[in-house]
Protein backbone atom coordinates (compact mmCIF):
# COMPACT_ATOMS: atom_id res chain seq x y z
CA UNK A 1 0.00 0.00 0.00
CA UNK A 2 1.79 3.41 -0.98
CA UNK A 3 1.69 5.34 2.18
CA UNK A 4 -0.05 8.58 0.76
CA UNK A 5 -3.24 5.61 1.22
CA UNK A 6 -2.54 5.73 5.07
CA UNK A 7 -5.38 9.28 4.19
CA UNK A 8 -8.13 6.93 3.73
CA UNK A 9 -10.65 5.07 6.59
CA UNK A 10 -10.70 2.23 3.98
CA UNK A 11 -8.07 1.70 1.79
CA UNK A 12 -9.54 0.54 -1.93
CA UNK A 13 -8.44 -3.13 -3.43
CA UNK A 14 -5.67 -2.11 -5.82
CA UNK A 15 -4.08 -0.18 -3.17
CA UNK A 16 -4.40 -2.21 -0.23
CA UNK A 17 -1.47 -4.39 0.24
CA UNK A 18 -1.21 -8.07 -1.28
CA UNK A 19 0.37 -11.11 -0.38
CA UNK A 20 0.75 -14.68 -2.04
CA UNK A 21 2.95 -17.40 -0.89
CA UNK A 22 1.66 -19.16 -3.81
CA UNK A 23 -0.04 -18.67 -7.49
CA UNK A 24 -3.72 -16.73 -6.80
CA UNK A 25 -6.38 -19.85 -7.81
CA UNK A 26 -9.07 -19.16 -10.13
CA UNK A 27 -12.34 -20.64 -8.61
CA UNK A 28 -15.76 -21.26 -10.17
CA UNK A 29 -18.02 -20.23 -7.43
CA UNK A 30 -20.41 -22.14 -9.01
CA UNK A 31 -18.81 -25.42 -8.50
CA UNK A 32 -16.77 -24.26 -5.14
CA UNK A 33 -18.06 -25.40 -1.51
CA UNK A 34 -16.96 -25.15 1.84
CA UNK A 35 -16.37 -28.25 3.97
CA UNK A 36 -16.38 -28.06 8.12
CA UNK A 37 -15.41 -31.10 9.82
CA UNK A 38 -13.33 -33.14 12.09
CA UNK A 39 -14.20 -33.33 16.03
CA UNK A 40 -17.73 -31.75 15.19
CA UNK A 41 -20.82 -33.36 15.81
CA UNK A 42 -22.28 -32.73 12.42
CA UNK A 43 -19.77 -32.15 9.57
CA UNK A 44 -21.13 -30.43 6.19
CA UNK A 45 -20.53 -28.78 3.10
CA UNK A 46 -21.79 -25.41 2.02
CA UNK A 47 -22.26 -23.57 -1.39
CA UNK A 48 -21.28 -20.11 -1.67
CA UNK A 49 -25.37 -19.64 -2.16
CA UNK A 50 -26.17 -21.05 1.22
CA UNK A 51 -23.27 -19.14 2.93
CA UNK A 52 -24.88 -15.70 1.51
CA UNK A 53 -28.27 -16.88 2.81
CA UNK A 54 -26.69 -17.26 6.52
CA UNK A 55 -26.13 -14.31 9.24
CA UNK A 56 -23.36 -12.02 8.37
CA UNK A 57 -21.45 -9.17 10.27
CA UNK A 58 -19.42 -6.18 8.60
CA UNK A 59 -16.88 -4.83 10.07
CA UNK A 60 -13.73 -2.73 9.05
CA UNK A 61 -10.54 -4.65 10.16
CA UNK A 62 -6.25 -3.33 9.57
CA UNK A 63 -4.48 -5.93 8.28
CA UNK A 64 -0.50 -5.96 8.55
CA UNK A 65 1.54 -8.99 7.28
CA UNK A 66 3.61 -10.13 9.68
CA UNK A 67 6.42 -9.34 7.68
CA UNK A 68 6.24 -5.73 7.11
CA UNK A 69 9.24 -3.83 7.78
CA UNK A 70 11.59 -6.59 7.14
CA UNK A 71 13.74 -5.04 4.58
CA UNK A 72 14.59 -2.04 7.51
CA UNK A 73 17.15 -4.87 9.60
CA UNK A 74 20.74 -5.57 8.44
CA UNK A 75 21.56 -8.53 8.12
CA UNK A 76 18.09 -8.57 5.99
CA UNK A 77 15.97 -11.70 6.11
CA UNK A 78 15.54 -13.58 2.76
CA UNK A 79 11.46 -12.96 2.40
CA UNK A 80 8.96 -10.63 0.94
CA UNK A 81 11.13 -7.32 1.08
CA UNK A 82 8.78 -4.98 2.69
CA UNK A 83 9.84 -1.55 3.48
CA UNK A 84 6.26 -0.32 5.44
CA UNK A 85 3.44 -0.96 2.69
CA UNK A 86 2.20 -4.36 3.96
CA UNK A 87 -0.45 -2.98 5.51
CA UNK A 88 -4.05 -2.11 4.59
CA UNK A 89 -7.67 -1.59 6.21
CA UNK A 90 -10.83 -3.11 4.35
CA UNK A 91 -14.41 -3.47 5.43
CA UNK A 92 -15.23 -7.19 5.22
CA UNK A 93 -18.50 -8.70 5.69
CA UNK A 94 -19.25 -12.02 5.82
CA UNK A 95 -20.17 -15.36 8.09
CA UNK A 96 -19.28 -15.11 11.69
CA UNK A 97 -17.51 -18.28 12.01
CA UNK A 98 -18.50 -18.90 15.34
CA UNK A 99 -22.00 -19.31 13.57
CA UNK A 100 -21.09 -22.00 11.83
CA UNK A 101 -18.72 -23.89 14.10
CA UNK A 102 -21.64 -23.76 16.65
CA UNK A 103 -24.15 -25.55 14.16
CA UNK A 104 -21.41 -28.10 13.57
CA UNK A 105 -20.91 -28.60 17.38
CA UNK A 106 -17.30 -28.27 18.63
CA UNK A 107 -16.34 -31.41 20.79
CA UNK A 108 -14.99 -30.79 24.07
CA UNK A 109 -11.36 -31.91 23.37
CA UNK A 110 -10.94 -30.18 20.44
CA UNK A 111 -8.19 -27.60 20.57
CA UNK A 112 -7.63 -25.68 17.55
CA UNK A 113 -9.22 -24.90 14.28
CA UNK A 114 -7.43 -25.80 10.83
CA UNK A 115 -8.12 -23.73 7.67
CA UNK A 116 -6.93 -24.70 4.65
CA UNK A 117 -6.62 -22.37 1.34
CA UNK A 118 -7.31 -23.78 -2.59
CA UNK A 119 -3.47 -22.75 -3.43
CA UNK A 120 -1.20 -24.56 -3.34
CA UNK A 121 3.13 -24.43 -4.11
CA UNK A 122 6.65 -25.76 -2.32
CA UNK A 123 8.20 -23.66 0.08
CA UNK A 124 11.14 -24.68 2.27
CA UNK A 125 11.54 -28.21 0.30
CA UNK A 126 7.83 -29.42 1.17
CA UNK A 127 4.40 -29.78 -0.93
CA UNK A 128 2.04 -27.95 0.53
CA UNK A 129 -1.02 -26.22 0.60
CA UNK A 130 -1.18 -22.83 2.47
CA UNK A 131 -2.62 -23.84 5.72
CA UNK A 132 -2.98 -22.30 9.48
CA UNK A 133 -4.78 -23.08 12.60
CA UNK A 134 -6.04 -20.68 15.32
CA UNK A 135 -6.42 -21.49 18.92
CA UNK A 136 -10.64 -22.78 19.46
CA UNK A 137 -10.86 -19.54 22.04
CA UNK A 138 -9.47 -17.36 18.85
CA UNK A 139 -12.06 -19.47 16.29
CA UNK A 140 -14.64 -18.57 18.73
CA UNK A 141 -14.93 -15.20 19.15
CA UNK A 142 -17.81 -13.45 17.87
CA UNK A 143 -15.66 -10.87 15.56
CA UNK A 144 -13.70 -13.76 13.01
CA UNK A 145 -15.29 -13.67 9.95
CA UNK A 146 -15.78 -15.87 7.05
CA UNK A 147 -15.92 -12.95 4.81
CA UNK A 148 -17.09 -12.97 0.96
CA UNK A 149 -17.10 -9.14 0.32
CA UNK A 150 -14.17 -6.43 0.98
CA UNK A 151 -15.37 -2.85 0.95
CA UNK A 152 -18.76 -3.95 -0.35
CA UNK A 153 -18.25 -5.67 -3.26
CA UNK A 154 -17.51 -9.66 -4.05
CA UNK A 155 -13.74 -10.21 -2.68
CA UNK A 156 -11.26 -9.88 -5.85
CA UNK A 157 -9.24 -12.91 -7.16
CA UNK A 158 -6.29 -11.82 -5.21
CA UNK A 159 -7.98 -11.03 -1.81
CA UNK A 160 -9.27 -14.47 -1.30
CA UNK A 161 -12.14 -15.26 -4.00
CA UNK A 162 -15.00 -16.52 -3.01
CA UNK A 163 -14.66 -16.65 0.59
CA UNK A 164 -11.25 -16.01 3.43
CA UNK A 165 -11.09 -15.72 6.68
CA UNK A 166 -10.26 -12.73 8.55
CA UNK A 167 -9.08 -12.74 12.49
CA UNK A 168 -8.63 -8.98 13.39
CA UNK A 169 -6.03 -8.43 15.79
CA UNK A 170 -3.72 -11.13 14.08
CA UNK A 171 -0.84 -10.51 11.83
CA UNK A 172 -1.88 -11.40 7.94
CA UNK A 173 -0.97 -14.91 7.87
CA UNK A 174 -4.30 -16.45 10.05
CA UNK A 175 -6.23 -14.52 7.41
CA UNK A 176 -6.60 -17.68 4.99
CA UNK A 177 -7.55 -16.62 1.64
CA UNK A 178 -9.71 -19.09 -0.76
CA UNK A 179 -10.76 -20.99 2.03
CA UNK A 180 -11.92 -24.73 1.00
CA UNK A 181 -12.32 -26.58 4.60
CA UNK A 182 -12.48 -25.73 8.08
CA UNK A 183 -11.53 -28.50 10.38
CA UNK A 184 -11.93 -28.69 14.59
CA UNK A 185 -8.75 -30.50 15.71
CA UNK A 186 -7.70 -32.37 18.93
CA UNK A 187 -4.28 -31.68 18.62
CA UNK A 188 -2.11 -28.39 17.71
CA UNK A 189 -1.52 -28.22 13.54
CA UNK A 190 2.12 -28.85 12.88
CA UNK A 191 2.02 -28.11 9.10
CA UNK A 192 4.80 -25.46 7.76
CA UNK A 193 3.15 -22.29 7.87
CA UNK A 194 2.63 -23.11 11.38
CA UNK A 195 5.92 -25.13 13.01
CA UNK A 196 8.48 -23.46 10.16
CA UNK A 197 7.45 -19.97 9.23
CA UNK A 198 5.79 -17.49 11.27
CA UNK A 199 7.99 -18.04 14.23
CA UNK A 200 10.09 -15.41 16.25
CA UNK A 201 13.56 -17.33 16.23
CA UNK A 202 16.97 -16.16 16.68
CA UNK A 203 18.72 -18.63 13.68
CA UNK A 204 17.77 -20.97 11.43
CA UNK A 205 18.01 -23.98 14.37
CA UNK A 206 15.56 -22.04 17.10
CA UNK A 207 12.10 -23.57 17.01
CA UNK A 208 11.39 -20.02 18.08
CA UNK A 209 7.85 -18.86 19.29
CA UNK A 210 5.03 -18.40 17.33
CA UNK A 211 3.91 -15.05 15.25
CA UNK A 212 0.28 -13.94 16.68
CA UNK A 213 -0.91 -10.95 17.75
CA UNK A 214 -0.12 -7.48 15.41
CA UNK A 215 2.17 -5.55 17.48
CA UNK A 216 1.72 -1.92 17.75
CA UNK A 217 2.30 0.43 14.95
CA UNK A 218 2.03 4.22 13.63
CA UNK A 219 2.72 5.49 10.27
CA UNK A 220 2.54 8.60 8.88
CA UNK A 221 1.88 10.14 5.16
CA UNK A 222 4.76 11.27 3.85
CA UNK A 223 4.90 14.94 2.96
CA UNK A 224 5.76 17.00 0.58
CA UNK A 225 6.03 15.77 -2.50
CA UNK A 226 8.90 12.96 -3.25
CA UNK A 227 12.65 13.36 -4.84
CA UNK A 228 12.62 10.82 -7.74
CA UNK A 229 15.92 8.66 -6.86
CA UNK A 230 16.45 8.50 -3.41
CA UNK A 231 12.71 8.96 -1.92
CA UNK A 232 13.61 11.85 0.14
CA UNK A 233 10.63 14.15 0.98
CA UNK A 234 10.52 18.01 0.06
CA UNK A 235 7.96 20.69 1.27
CA UNK A 236 7.68 24.57 1.14
CA UNK A 237 8.90 26.46 4.37
CA UNK A 238 5.60 26.81 6.79
CA UNK A 239 2.93 25.34 8.43
CA UNK A 240 1.72 21.82 7.54
CA UNK A 241 -0.48 19.20 8.79
CA UNK A 242 1.90 16.23 9.49
CA UNK A 243 -1.29 12.83 9.19
CA UNK A 244 -1.30 9.50 9.92
CA UNK A 245 -2.55 6.24 11.45
CA UNK A 246 -2.21 3.67 14.47
CA UNK A 247 -3.12 0.20 15.41
CA UNK A 248 -2.59 -2.19 17.34
CA UNK A 249 -3.68 -5.84 18.11
CA UNK A 250 -2.83 -6.27 21.23
CA UNK A 251 -4.72 -2.83 23.11
CA UNK A 252 -6.34 0.01 21.98
CA UNK A 253 -4.11 2.50 20.44
CA UNK A 254 -3.62 5.06 23.58
CA UNK A 255 -0.84 7.93 22.25
CA UNK A 256 0.95 8.96 19.60
CA UNK A 257 4.09 10.96 19.63
CA UNK A 258 5.88 12.59 16.74
CA UNK A 259 9.75 13.49 16.50
CA UNK A 260 10.69 16.57 14.71
CA UNK A 261 14.78 15.99 14.73
CA UNK A 262 14.79 14.02 17.76
CA UNK A 263 12.15 16.00 19.76
CA UNK A 264 8.99 14.58 21.01
CA UNK A 265 5.30 15.47 21.54
CA UNK A 266 1.76 13.58 21.54
CA UNK A 267 -0.51 14.02 18.29
CA UNK A 268 -4.79 14.39 18.23
CA UNK A 269 -5.95 10.84 18.30
CA UNK A 270 -9.15 9.70 16.86
CA UNK A 271 -11.69 6.92 17.87
CA UNK A 272 -10.78 3.96 15.40
CA UNK A 273 -14.15 3.11 13.63
CA UNK A 274 -13.68 -0.25 15.22
CA UNK A 275 -11.73 -2.10 17.61
CA UNK A 276 -9.53 -3.59 14.96
CA UNK A 277 -8.80 -0.57 12.80
CA UNK A 278 -6.69 1.90 12.81
CA UNK A 279 -6.97 5.47 13.89
CA UNK A 280 -6.02 8.78 12.66
CA UNK A 281 -3.77 10.99 14.47
CA UNK A 282 -2.65 14.44 13.41
CA UNK A 283 0.06 16.91 14.64
CA UNK A 284 0.72 20.68 13.17
CA UNK A 285 3.85 21.38 12.28
CA UNK A 286 5.90 24.84 11.33
CA UNK A 287 8.43 23.94 8.59
CA UNK A 288 11.72 25.57 8.95
CA UNK A 289 14.53 25.75 5.77
CA UNK A 290 17.33 22.78 6.07
CA UNK A 291 17.20 19.00 6.58
CA UNK A 292 14.98 17.43 8.93
CA UNK A 293 14.18 13.61 10.24
CA UNK A 294 10.43 13.05 10.88
CA UNK A 295 9.54 10.10 13.18
CA UNK A 296 6.09 8.79 14.71
CA UNK A 297 5.99 6.51 17.79
CA UNK A 298 2.70 4.58 19.24
CA UNK A 299 1.72 3.26 22.39
CA UNK A 300 -1.41 0.57 23.24
CA UNK A 301 -2.94 0.23 26.08
CA UNK A 302 -0.90 -2.97 26.86
CA UNK A 303 1.81 0.02 27.15
CA UNK A 304 3.53 -1.44 24.37
CA UNK A 305 5.79 1.13 22.79
CA UNK A 306 7.38 0.91 19.62
CA UNK A 307 11.44 0.67 19.51
CA UNK A 308 13.73 3.36 18.32
CA UNK A 309 15.86 0.83 16.74
CA UNK A 310 14.95 -2.77 15.06
CA UNK A 311 14.57 -5.79 16.82
CA UNK A 312 16.25 -8.26 14.67
CA UNK A 313 14.98 -12.23 14.39
CA UNK A 314 15.75 -14.68 11.47
CA UNK A 315 12.60 -14.41 9.38
CA UNK A 316 12.01 -10.52 9.84
CA UNK A 317 9.02 -10.91 11.54
CA UNK A 318 6.91 -7.95 13.57
CA UNK A 319 9.55 -4.97 12.59
CA UNK A 320 7.62 -2.51 14.21
CA UNK A 321 10.40 -0.03 14.68
CA UNK A 322 9.33 3.44 14.66
CA UNK A 323 9.12 4.89 10.80
CA UNK A 324 11.87 7.83 9.76
CA UNK A 325 11.52 10.10 6.92
CA UNK A 326 14.13 12.77 5.75
CA UNK A 327 12.55 15.87 4.55
CA UNK A 328 13.91 19.10 2.65
CA UNK A 329 12.21 22.09 3.28
CA UNK A 330 13.05 24.95 0.34
N1 LIG B 1 -4.52 -19.28 1.06
C1 LIG B 1 -3.66 -18.31 1.43
N2 LIG B 1 -4.03 -17.45 2.40
C2 LIG B 1 -3.19 -16.47 2.80
C3 LIG B 1 -1.89 -16.34 2.22
C4 LIG B 1 -1.53 -17.25 1.20
O1 LIG B 1 -0.43 -17.19 0.64
N3 LIG B 1 -2.44 -18.22 0.85
N4 LIG B 1 -1.05 -15.36 2.68
C5 LIG B 1 -1.30 -14.89 4.05
C6 LIG B 1 -0.51 -13.73 4.41
S1 LIG B 1 1.10 -14.03 4.84
C7 LIG B 1 -1.05 -12.47 4.53
S2 LIG B 1 -0.14 -11.19 5.12
C8 LIG B 1 -2.45 -12.22 4.14
C9 LIG B 1 -2.53 -11.12 3.11
O2 LIG B 1 -3.86 -10.85 2.78
P1 LIG B 1 -4.16 -9.85 1.57
O3 LIG B 1 -3.35 -10.29 0.40
O4 LIG B 1 -5.63 -9.92 1.34
O5 LIG B 1 -3.75 -8.48 2.04
O6 LIG B 1 -3.09 -13.37 3.60
C10 LIG B 1 -2.77 -14.57 4.27
N5 LIG B 1 -3.60 -15.63 3.76
MO1 LIG C 1 2.04 -12.01 5.57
Amino acid sequence: MPLEALRSDTTPPGLHYVLTHFDIPFIDAEHWHLWIGGAVQRSFELSLRALLRAPSITLPVTLECAGNGRSLLRPRPLSQPWVLEGVGTAVWTGVPLAYLLTRAGVEDDAVEVLFTGADAGSQGGVAQQYARSLPIEEALRPDVVLAYRMNGADLPPQHGYPLRLVVPGWYGMASVKWLTSIKVLTKPYDGFQQAVAYRYQQDAEDPGIPVTWIKVRSLMVPPGVPDFFTRSRILPPGPVMLTGRAWSGQGAVQRVDVGIDGKWAAAHLEHPAAPFAWCAWSMPWVADPGEHELSCRATDASGAVQPLESEWNYQGMGNNVAQRIKVSVA
